[in-house]
């Protein structure tokens, strides 16, 4: 094999060939002429193959939340391992998977305590759809089947989840799979909202449409709302004050499923369990992933009400599957060990209450950064931070991206940043110190102040 690329900076083995892995999300072309790679972690770093040390403002994907290669987790992942490495999960079981359901069930909002294991939040969101439907035609109500989504929410990229998700890019290939959705405005209003600390005071009545769709539509046609409490990956929005629990009342009166996607939120990244938990608004199907375990293995989960979980069981003659559907790796061992070590781990050094802790300082830091070149908003919630850049004329997305190297190369303290569009977003493990939130925000200002 022959290196293919070769700006490679000597990161990977001349023996390797860089044309193989087609990757996802990724502008595969010029990523493989200066690729960014990383080959160790450990706590709140990265290191590349040169040994350069990475500060990680992203946990990752927002998924490493208890920081990188925690001993416990991976010691459990090594012993399940050895003792049992796969065990079929369709009328099948081995304990870990029962005891991983309890564990979650204990943490997640009152009432939603059945627990259904998948493999990445986009599994969740199509697995939570399916129940949503499956729900309603359990109960004697087969038309409603109509999903209502947002405008910018992302709800991963299986069919159902890239239907109901809001981001034009990611659907417009897809028209003809594109029917039964529909979607409310987002609620991003930087002209009214920007630099908000926390919940931003405007736009409560952006949830008002949903009572339009539910005219246009019919009730009795509509199965879900499906939203991240807050999103993520369309580039941090936070919901209004207000906003979710309209969004709640509105679907109880007409007898919508709520569903919140909180693969981003999931596990500590506001300082709660939930995001369901922080907003104190409690939705009927919560999507999960990501830091579930630590994403040490690949894992999602759907939280049921009991109720949803009783109709749908219920229904179906004794003996029979209940609910067609199912993974080959639903509550893998390994992921499972995984969940429970991170889940404990998660308890015992108190992470949740120590990610609210460092809000305040978070949230100072970050505004900091007000009055910056590029910077046109700033808003944080939990441990969640965006910078929102004044796009450069007729090339959106190319000043975050160079912001995004920059901070990478950076000779002083270089730090991983997340940009989507003109937006960067922060997202550290929940075990950052205040030294580190400095550090990030100061690799940050160096980089805006260097850039075009
Ligand atoms: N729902 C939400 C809310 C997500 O954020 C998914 C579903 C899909 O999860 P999987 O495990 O199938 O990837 C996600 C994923 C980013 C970024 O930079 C965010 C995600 C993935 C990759 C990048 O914001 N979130």
């Amino acid at each position: 094999m022959k290196l293919e690329n070769p700006h490679s900076g000597g990161a990977i083995d001349a023996e390797v060939s860089l044309a193989e892995w087609w990757m996802p999300f990724t502008a595969n072309r010029s990523f493989k002429e200066a690729p960014r790679v990383l080959s160790r972690a450990e706590g709140m770093h990265y290191w590349t193959p040169e040994g350069r040390q990475i500060l990680d403002g992203t946990a990752g994907l927002w998924c490493v939340n208890a920081g990188h290669c925690r001993k416990p987790i991976v010691e459990a992942i090594q012993q399940q391992a050895a003792a049992m490495d796969y065990a079929p999960p369709f009328n099948m079981a081995h304990p870990l998977g029962f005891e991983a359901a309890t564990v979650i069930a204990k943490v997640a909002p009152a009432g939603l305590d059945r627990v259904f294991f998948t493999n990445s939040g986009s599994e969740s969101a199509d697995t939570a759809l399916k129940m949503a439907i499956a729900y309603h035609r359990a109960k004697g109500e087969p038309s409603r089947r109509i999903i209502i989504g947002r405008e910018r929410g992302y709800h991963g990229v299986n069919i159902g989840g890239t239907m109901a998700g809001g981001i034009p890019g990611n659907r417009k290939h897809f028209p003809a799979m594109m029917s039964g959705v529909d979607h409310i405005r987002a609620t991003h209003d930087l002209a009214r909202n920007a630099f908000s600390r926390g919940q931003p005071a405007h736009g409560a009545e952006f949830a008002d449409e949903l009572e339009r769709l539910v005219s246009f539509h019919d009730a009795s046609n509509i199965a879900a709302v499906i939203v991240e409490p807050m999103a993520g990956s369309a580039g941090v929005l936070i919901p209004p004050q207000g906003y979710l629990e309209k969004l709640r009342a509105i679907c109880d009166k007409h007898g919508i499923l709520l569903i919140f996607d909180e693969v981003i939120t999931g596990f500590g990244r506001l300082g709660t369990a939930f995001a369901a938990q922080y907003f104190n608004v409690t939705p009927d199907l919560i999507t999960c992933a990501k830091a579930i375990n630590n994403a040490a293995v690949p894992m999602g989960a759907v939280l049921a009400k009991t109720q949803i979980y009783d109709t749908i069981i219920n229904i179906a003659p004794a003996g029979q599957i209940e609910f067609l559907h199912g993974y080959t790796y639903s509550a893998h061992p390994l992921a499972c060990a995984a969940l429970l070590a991170t889940q404990k781990l998660y308890v015992d050094e108190g992470i949740f209450e120590r990610a609210r802790a460092m809000v305040p300082k978070f949230e100072a830091a970050l505004h900091s950064l007000k009055g910056t070149r590029h910077v046109i908003d700033i808003r944080n919630l939990g441990l969640v931070g965006g910078i929102e850049l004044e796009p450069r004329a007729g090339a959106v997305g190319k000043r975050a991206l160079e912001a995004h190297i920059k901070c990478f190369n950076a000779e002083k303290a270089p730090a991983l940043v997340r940009f989507t569009g003109d937006i960067l977003a922060l997202s550290p493990p929940l075990i950052i110190s205040e030294d580190q939130i400095g550090q990030l925000v100061g690799t940050i200002r160096a980089a805006l102040q260097s850039i075009d």
